[in-house]
């Protein structure tokens, strides 16, 4: 853009006020107005597969898994939101070309506006379950893009490379838009043109809202959760005695509320699922194909269990790990009344939205209680974590086990199917690594010389802890106090009394298991089955 002398260097408001700053402010208003217009229009009429949901769904899709992995690792449960803002930090820059672009050569900016719907386009129609109507919204997104371009594109001073007034044609359909350049080129349309932009965000915003709360309204799924009972269970959990809770204070609770407990998965938005019309059905390898009804459910014997889940995704010391309290249908009855045939040797359960799990068929046979779970914590699930049912299962990694939002079943083996992380390098198959972790005192705090509580939290899935042991620099190992275990299914907490000397100190601990099973000291990745190593922090002691 020859906007200004190369010469004379202007000052910074003027730089701001420049016609390519004001292009490229048209270019993200046009662009936010297609999105706006799109996705209101889009949850208005479906408040399902709407363009933003389709558009961010398909940049999750085709983000590389690396890139993925790296999101999660760095953001842990905020990666869609860090994945998001990448999306929209680059239809921002894309947007300001469009505004420069449009400005120049009228035509480029009708094109890249119609080029823009076209992608939006393509992501709703390439969404499971698409209907061709499902077009309209962005459609008509496109069209009020264009003509909020126009306007604005139009108010955007017109001036040549010397400062001259530039003469119409350089812009504008074929030289058609006279009107675009009388108005452009008289002295104060700078200030209608940031009025009129000021008019426009103040429209997007206002649809933006309108657009979340309708959204929200709609959600059929969160209003039939929220009227809900669940059944009392035919085997209930033991109340959880107050001797599971370390002694050390600020130790997690031993119980994780539901609003703190970890979300991982790769729904942008979560599924709205209507439970009256909900059924799973079993398959594959089986005498007998059989479907379930949430009714079904809610009306077999159901029990309750406590059960940690686990992210394979957690680091060393990590938090994408909680404990619950689940109410639901054993899957060894669900298992025995469709009678899997010789040969098969896992479970492909896949949810709504595609994602799949490949479990090994003997977990989901033998005496540990992996459920079909449809309450979490005394209420029905909560969205976020797979309402209205969801597989938990003990021992193993959630991706290999825990699917949420489930409706799908197939009794398969291991060489005839792949799921879903495991087409993305990661493992076949994910027992739970065992693990101490220190909580108390968090890694770099300060703490005053004498006695100091040191506290945490460790899991041996299915096997249970017998033991943790805690290092002071290269000190021996001294055993901790472990609190009450509920089940070898839970994890377990436990304290331990450091006298403090003053310095800088690297606090360890480790678990044992199997009476006498040392928690291996290798340092692995989470990358294919889950990161292993001791939990080693660094404390001051003042
Ligand atoms: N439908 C669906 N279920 C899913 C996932 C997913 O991406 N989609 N992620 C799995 C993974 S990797 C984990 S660790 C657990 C997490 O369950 P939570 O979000 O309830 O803590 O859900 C599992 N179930
Ligand atoms: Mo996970």
């Amino acid at each position: 853009m020859a906007i200004s002398s190369p010469t004379r260097r202007k000052p910074l408001g003027e730089l701001l006020g420049g016609a390519a700053t004001q292009a490229a402010l048209a270019g993200i208003l046009a662009a936010g107005v297609v999105l706006c217009v799109a996705e209101l229009l889009g949850t208005f009429f479906t408040a399902r597969l709407t363009p933003l949901f389709a558009l961010g769904s398909t940049f999750i899709d085709f983000t590389p898994s690396w890139l993925k992995d790296f999101a999660i690792a760095a953001f842990g449960t905020n990666d869609k939101a860090a994945l998001l803002a990448g999306m929209a930090f680059t239809i921002m820059v894309l947007a300001c070309l469009l505004g420069v672009l449009a400005y120049r050569k009228w035509w480029a900016g009708v094109s890249g506006v119609i080029l823009m719907g076209t992608v939006i386009v393509a992501c709703v129609l390439t969404r499971a379950g698409a209907q061709q109507l499902d077009v309209l919204p962005t459609a008509a997104g496109t069209v009020a893009g264009i003509v909020v371009l126009r306007l604005l594109v139009n108010l955007v001073p017109r001036h040549g490379a010397g400062g001259r007034p530039r003469e119409g044609g350089q812009s504008g359909a074929g030289g058609q838009s006279e009107a675009g350049e009388a108005t452009g080129s008289q002295p104060g349309s700078s200030r209608r043109f940031f009025l009129m932009a000021g008019w426009t965000a103040a429209a997007v915003a206002v649809m933006a809202v309108g657009g979340q709360m309708l959204g929200a309204a709609r959600n059929a799924a969160l209003q039939a959760r929220s009227a809900l009972k669940l059944p009392a269970p035919a085997r209930a959990a033991p109340p959880v005695p107050p001797a599971v809770q370390s002694s050390t204070p600020g130790v997690d609770p031993w119980l994780t509320p539901n609003d703190d407990f970890y979300r991982i998965d790769t729904a942008l938005r979560v599924p709205d699922i209507d439970a009256g019309s909900w059924a799973l059905r079993v398959h594959g390898l089986v005498e007998e194909e059989i479907t379930l009804t949430f009714q079904d459910l809610l009306d077999a014997d159901l029990i309750e269990t406590y059960v940690t889940l686990a992210c394979v995704s957690n680091p060393v010391g990590g938090d994408l790990v909680g404990n619950a309290k689940w109410l639901g249908l054993p899957l060894r009855e669900v298992l025995a009344r469709a009678r899997p045939l010789a040969g098969a040797d896992m479970v492909l359960s896949t949810s709504v939205d595609g994602f799949t799990a490949s479990t090994p068929l003997e977990v989901l046979q033998d005496d540990r209680d992996a459920i079909l779970a449809v309450g979490m914590n005394d209420e029905p699930l909560p969205l976020d974590h797979g309402y209205p049912v969801r597989m938990v299962v003990p021992g193993l990694y959630g991706f290999v086990s825990a699917t949420k939002w489930l409706v799908d079943l197939e009794v398969t083996r291991f060489a005839d199917k792949e799921a879903y992380w495991t087409q993305r390098g990661w493992s076949e198959r994910g027992p739970v690594k065992t693990m101490a972790r220190l909580e108390v005192p968090r890694e770099s705090a300060r703490v005053p010389a004498g006695r100091v509580a040191v506290g945490g939290t460790a899991w041996a899935q299915h096997v249970g802890i017998s033991g943790v042991e805690v290092q002071v620099d290269d000190g021996d190992w001294s055993e901790a106090m472990l609190s009450q275990e509920v089940t070898v299914d839970a994890w377990r907490q436990w304290s331990f009394d450091w006298e403090a000397v003053p310095g800088r100190h690297e606090l360890r601990a480790r678990a044992v298991y199997n009476s006498g099973q040392v928690q291996t000291e290798r340092k692995a990745n989470p990358v294919p089955d889950g990161a292993s190593g001791w939990h080693t922090i660094t404390v001051t002691v003042e």
